[in-house]
């Protein structure tokens, strides 16, 4: 009788911790959100996405739109970290580092959504003094956010050297990193992907929103970049494409890449995805990169956008 209540007790106690400490909660008990309900998140994100661009006239939508499936499922479903908990070592958790800074609209609605900071901040986007700064910085201590970027080229190298350091702490986390693939233009990412792939770097997952477009036209036009999944194949990297659009594949292609980890080489996910997705005059076209909406623009987009979680 002793013994069965000493199992009753501990039992109930180790459900309390489970449910109660934010980083264990999201290793195991957590329900897993169904596709469906991260299809909602990712409309809601795409919602604050021109929402925000729109009330500073100033911002970068499209490629935010095209990774909101991404950023869902990243911080909905497969990053194991501590959102009420934030803090700059990360230590035992996954890292996210945004190396192509620009897209910080989704960024922002991804990190207020999962816990990171109160959601009303989005309204301070762009906003002199604020801590949603267009590119994101450190100085404004956002959590969430630990390294600035806006200057193209820099992510993998810090990812690069986070993996590191994991590695000589006995950290068996995961760091993982988005870039754009016009940035694959940049010097930098190559020789940190040749450092990588040669160090068998095997706890980082690069991503590349393979959208095709950049600032000033098709990607194909401002300098080609051949067959990026041989290039980087080349360097010692396993490259896993995906339909960055299909948050099915999206949720799939993260767990296989989490699976494939300390295998011996670096993960790549080359995520084709369309810039503007969600909103049609946004669709097809390099012109929303970097532009905002007016307000008739803004009422049709969120004519098209159902708001599921509620706007901020
Ligand atoms: C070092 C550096 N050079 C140039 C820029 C200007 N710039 C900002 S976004 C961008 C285009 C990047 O293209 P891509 O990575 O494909 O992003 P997308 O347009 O798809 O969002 C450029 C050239 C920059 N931010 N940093
Ligand atoms: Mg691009």
């Amino acid at each position: 009788m002793q013994n069965e209540k000493l199992i009753i007790y501990s039992t109930f106690a180790f459900l309390l911790i489970v449910r109660f400490s934010p980083i264990t909660a999201s290793l195991s008990l957590t329900k897993m959100p169904e596709i469906k309900e991260l299809n909602q998140i990712a409309s809601q994100i795409r919602r604050d996405i021109v929402r925000m661009v729109h009330a500073c006239q100033s911002g970068h939508p499209g490629g935010s739109l095209g990774c909101a499936d991404l950023f869902t499922a990243l911080f909905f479903s497969e990053l194991q970290h501590k959102p009420g908990n934030f803090n700059m070592d990360g230590q035992g958790e996954d890292l996210f580092f945004l190396s192509n800074g620009h897209i910080s609209p989704v960024y922002y609605s991804a990190l207020a959504r999962s816990g990171f900071f109160p959601l009303s901040e989005l309204a301070t986007f762009r906003h002199i003094h604020s801590r949603l700064q267009g590119h994101p910085a450190t100085l404004e201590g956002l959590p969430g956010v630990r390294i600035a970027t806006g200057s193209l080229g820099q992510g993998l190298s810090v990812a690069l050297g986070a993996a590191i350091a994991k590695r000589l702490n006995k950290d068996d986390s995961l760091v993982f990193v988005l870039m754009g693939d016009g940035e694959q233009q940049e010097g930098q990412i190559w020789e940190a992907a040749l450092h990588a792939g040669s160090r068998q770097i095997d706890n980082l997952i690069g991503i590349i929103d393979y959208n095709g477009k950049q600032i000033d036209g098709p990607v194909n036009e401002v300098m080609p970049l051949g067959n990026l999944r041989a290039k980087y194949e080349s360097f010692g990297w396993k490259v896993i494409p995906l339909n960055g659009n299909d948050m099915e594949e999206v949720v799939e292609k993260l767990k296989l890449a989490r699976r494939e980890a300390f295998s011996g080489q670096p993960q790549l996910l080359l995520m084709k995805t369309e810039m503007g997705q969600g909103v049609d005059f946004m669709m097809g076209t390099h012109k929303w990169h970097g532009v905002a909406p007016n307000d008739e623009q803004l009422a049709s987009a969120l004519a098209q956008l159902e708001e599921t979680i509620g706007d901020y």
